[in-house]
């Protein structure tokens, strides 16, 4: 049988097919030795669910560990924890380095809206659509359905910005576990304890557990080269290792001066780059 993987439970495996939720494993026989993650393709046995082989990834990422992502979904709150431009823009250069889309979603829109605007307008400018959602008044909740159909998606950010109501305002039938924010430790006390997706018209969402920091281990050159808006300017860069410092003829300090690239995105590019392996 063939079938998706959508949760794991230490060496149990819960695969989605036609319909059905099989809970498998990889040892018994062990046909297949290869490490089997949330968002695999999957053959199993249909006597006693093993799993024998994994059909070839378009994705893998590590953090969090899923696979056969479409798309991610970075979910920032506007308050409770507050917006974070250095989080969003080093979470878009994760994803740049994944390659894989990403779309940015604005939640608690009804506790406090005063920065959207602005928000809009630098992340418009580097081509990184915004969704304004409130799990609350379900504002922008229709437009997140549209994006999420047919396709996989990840949702990602730090706990307690909303991710699981999120879901629960998508469809109350998945029924996620809610976590309170904490003004002591300034995130959610987490909730979710691991990555499960949630089937979706022709598709899944995934829940991820929050985390609070994320370590990008790219070296300077790698951010110089994925951070959101430079992917295809670096190239025209005179030197090819340019990091768009001091360098001669860098054409990412020229689209900051012409104001092609906003200013607050080269800031923590600076400051991301900062915290960059040496290379
Ligand atoms: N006012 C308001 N509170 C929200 C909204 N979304 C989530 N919350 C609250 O934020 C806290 C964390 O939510 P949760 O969904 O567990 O976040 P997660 O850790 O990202 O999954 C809970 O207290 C929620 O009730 C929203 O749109 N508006
Ligand atoms: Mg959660
Ligand atoms: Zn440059």
């Amino acid at each position: 049988m063939v079938g998706t993987v959508i949760s794991k439970k230490y060496s149990t495996y819960s695969i989605l097919s036609d319909g059905v939720i099989y809970n498998a494993s990889i040892r018994g026989t062990l046909k297949f030795k290869g490490h089997v993650y949330v968002g695999d393709e999957v053959s199993f046995t249909d006597s006693n669910y093993i799993i024998e082989s994994v059909f070839p990834r378009h994705s893998l990422l590590k953090r969090p560990e899923i696979s056969n992502v479409d798309q991610i979904v970075l979910v920032f709150s506007l308050v409770e924890p507050d917006f974070s431009y250095f989080l969003a823009f080093k979470y878009l250069t994760y994803a740049n380095y994944n390659e894989i889309p990403a779309v940015i979603v604005l939640s608690k829109s009804d506790k406090d809206d005063k920065q959207v605007g602005e928000i809009e307008e630098i992340f418009n400018k580097l081509n990184i659509p915004i969704y304004v959602t409130s799990s609350k008044t379900s504002e922008g909740i229709e437009e997140v359905k549209e994006l999420l159909k047919g396709k996989k998606s990840v949702l990602v950010g730090q706990s307690g910005v909303g991710k699981s109501s999120l879901l629960n305002a998508i469809n109350f039938n998945y029924d996620r576990e809610v976590g309170e924010y904490s003004e002591a430790l300034g995130r959610g006390k987490h909730k979710t304890k691991e990555v499960v997706l949630l089937p979706f018209i022709d598709g899944y969402i995934a829940d991820t557990p929050g985390f609070s920091s994320l370590d990008l281990n790219l070296s300077k050159l790698e951010i110089a080269h994925y951070f959101p808006g430079f992917e295809k300017l670096y190239l025209s860069c005179f030197y090819s290792n340019c990091l768009h410092q001091k360098e001669k003829d860098c054409k990412i300090l020229l689209a900051v001066k012409e104001g092609n690239i906003p200013s607050i995105a080269y800031e923590n590019y600076l400051k991301l780059l900062s915290e960059g392996d040496k290379y």
